[in-house]
This record gives structure tokens, sequence and C-alpha cells, in this order.
């Protein structure tokens, strides 16, 4: 196990803005001990185990409570057999409240010192133990190439307990003073690793359920793997002031996740869908820069058959735009799967 540090806590400064921004800006991160009340979490956990028993991610002579994995079903974002099962797991409305719950749009106000907004767009992870064959893990990357906008702060949360070994999730405290770092093809986040030595100093912990790390988007953070038997779940949602711009890529449901209308179709309640709509946003268009440097790597590495460009040609088959770039990582794929 990674000997990293322990985050420092700022639970005790929660209720003082300035404070928290202080740090914010000098560490790049906070973690807050019991933002949310445990059973909270804990209830979202086991509507989303039963969700994931269903899609036969759980080991059928274990209770669904227990989370253990059925490792045969190991899989990833953004293979289509995950992709079945998640799309269940990310509509669950109950999930999507967690991301605007009041307490935690009052703590993004009082560090904004303003009204925050809750990206639309958040993120459910479900990471399967490493094993023989399976060693998939979040790699070290930064949020903004993906979020764009103005400046955002992702908020990370595990869906119950989370220590160490079940792979929680660890910054590099400082790293966000060096902007924006060069990035290679990858498996992780958005399939963008970076590139270079990670500036600061890793630092991570034992999560409890209801504690949360929030973090800048140019901090580098990365997952520890999951050493465990559970299935790691959690999610990952994005805030900043209301009054600054939102990127268009932000107010769309996760990718293959269907239309708004798709996701809400199986909800209880009316209340919290497109809360958004009457907010005097400024939406502009997401910098595709980023994408179409990792896009133009991974075609390159595809074509001399390198199989770690897999998920990122992927990528380019489920969410880009440009045809003609979808037919030529068809292809690609093709090739790379005969081999
Ligand atoms: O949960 C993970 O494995 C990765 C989380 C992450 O990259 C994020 O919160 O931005």
């Amino acid at each position: 196990m990674e000997p990293y540090p322990e985050f420092l806590d700022s639970t005790d400064v929660a209720t003082d803005g300035a404070a928290l921004r202080a740090r914010l800006d000098r560490d790049g991160y906070l973690f807050l001990r019991g933002l949310l009340p445990a059973a909270v979490l804990q209830d979202v956990r086991a509507r989303l185990m039963r969700h994931a028993a269903a899609g036969g991610w759980l080991d059928p002579n274990s209770p669904v409570a227990a989370g253990i994995a059925n490792q045969a079903a190991a899989c990833k974002d953004p293979e289509e057999r995950y992709m079945q099962v998640f799309r269940n797991l990310w509509n669950d409305e109950q999930l999507h409240r967690l991301r605007t719950h009041p307490d935690v749009l009052a703590l993004f106000g009082r560090i904004f010192g303003e009204p925050a907004l809750a990206h639309p767009m958040f993120v459910q992870r479900n990471i399967f133990p490493q094993a023989d064959g399976f060693d998939f893990t979040t790699g070290a990357h930064q949020d903004r190439v993906h979020i764009g906008g103005a400046t955002s702060y992702a908020m990370w949360m595990p869906l119950g307990d989370c220590p160490r070994e079940k792979g929680a999730l660890a910054v590099a405290a400082g790293s966000h003073r060096q902007g924006i770092l060069p990035t290679k093809v990858g498996s992780g986040a958005g399939g963008m690793d970076i590139a270079v030595p990670i500036p600061g100093t890793w630092t991570t912990g034992a999560f409890r359920a209801g504690d949360a790390l929030i973090f800048q988007d140019v901090t580098v953070h990365k997952a520890l793997a999951n050493r465990t038997r559970e299935l790691r779940m959690s999610f990952d949602a994005r805030y900043q002031p209301m009054r600054q711009p939102i990127a268009d890529a932000n107010m769309i449901p996760y990718a293959g996740c269907g239309t708004w209308a798709e996701v809400y179709a199986g909800w209880e309640r009316a209340d919290d869908q497109y809360y958004w709509k009457d907010l005097p946003l400024a939406v502009v268009p997401l910098d595709r820069s980023h994408y179409e440097r990792r896009d133009a790597m991974a075609f390159e590495m595809a074509e001399h058959g390198d199989p770690s460009a897999r998920d990122a040609i992927l990528r380019i088959i489920q969410r880009d735009r440009n045809e003609e770039k979808r037919a030529r990582a068809r292809s690609l794929l093709a090739a790379l799967d005969a081999h």
C-alpha cells in the first residue's frame, strides 16, 4: 500500500468560508468528515448495489449488502458491457439528489462567497477489485481538460466507507499551481493521464460514509488500487460560482445514459429534475483541443497495434460528434480486437 501521508482534515473550519478558501488556494484540496449523514450515503449505496446485483456484477453467493464483486464480470467504463449495467446506476434518482444536497450547495456557497451551481453532469464510478487479468484503477489526471468553462471544483464521495485498500482517492497537494500539465493516452478518467512527473505531494486517507474530498480542476488526482473483494462505488460532481461560464458538455447526462427525459423516466418524484432550467447560466462550448490531441495520439497508437489505445478509441466511438472520426475508430477497434 502506498505510504502517502493522511489528508489535512478541514472539518474544524467547515463553517468558515474564508478559511476553506485559503486552504483550497494553498493545497488545492479540502478533506471534510461527515459532510452528509452516513445513512444517506448508505441508502444510495444499497440502491445501486441492487442494480449491480441485477446486472451480474456481484457474487451471487454473498449478500448483496456486502458488495462482493463477481470477478468474472469485471469491466470498466467505457466498455459496452459496463455501460449496459451502469446506466441503471447513473439514472438513480437518490444518487442525483446527493450532488444537489442542500448541505453540499451551502458548503460551496461558503467557499465561493456567492451562490454555487452544481453541474448537471456528474460521474458515478464502480471500480472492480484488482485481480489477475484485471488491474484497472483511475490514473493520475486533472479534470480541467474534461470540464472546461471557468474554474470548477470537484467533490468526490464514496458510497459507503472507503479505506485506502478499497481504492480511495489520492490528490497531489500543491499540484494545482502548475496549470494544465501535458497528457498522454490512458485508460482512466476521460482516457487521458498526466505525461510528466507529478508535482506536489500525494496524500490520501480512509473515508467513512459521508466524508468528502474537494479539489480544484487542475489538482492532480488518482485512485489507489482496490485490493478488497468489494466493488468500490463513488460519485464525483462539480461545482462553480453560478455566474461564471459553464461548458456545454456539463449540461447533458453522462455519455451513454440517454437524454434527461430518459434519465427521469423512472423517477418517483419530479423535484430536482431540470433544476438548472431557470438559472441565469452562461453556457459556452467546451475547448475540445485536448480531446483532439488525445485522439490523434490514440489513432497513431492503434495504427501500430498498441492495445493501450483501446479505451480512448472506444470513447471516440461513443462520444465524438464527427462521423468520419467514429468510422476510423470503429475500424481500428476491429483491427485491435482481431489480434
Ligand atoms: O473515483 C475515481 O476513481 C476517480 C475520480 C476522479 O477522477 C474525479 O473525481 O475526478
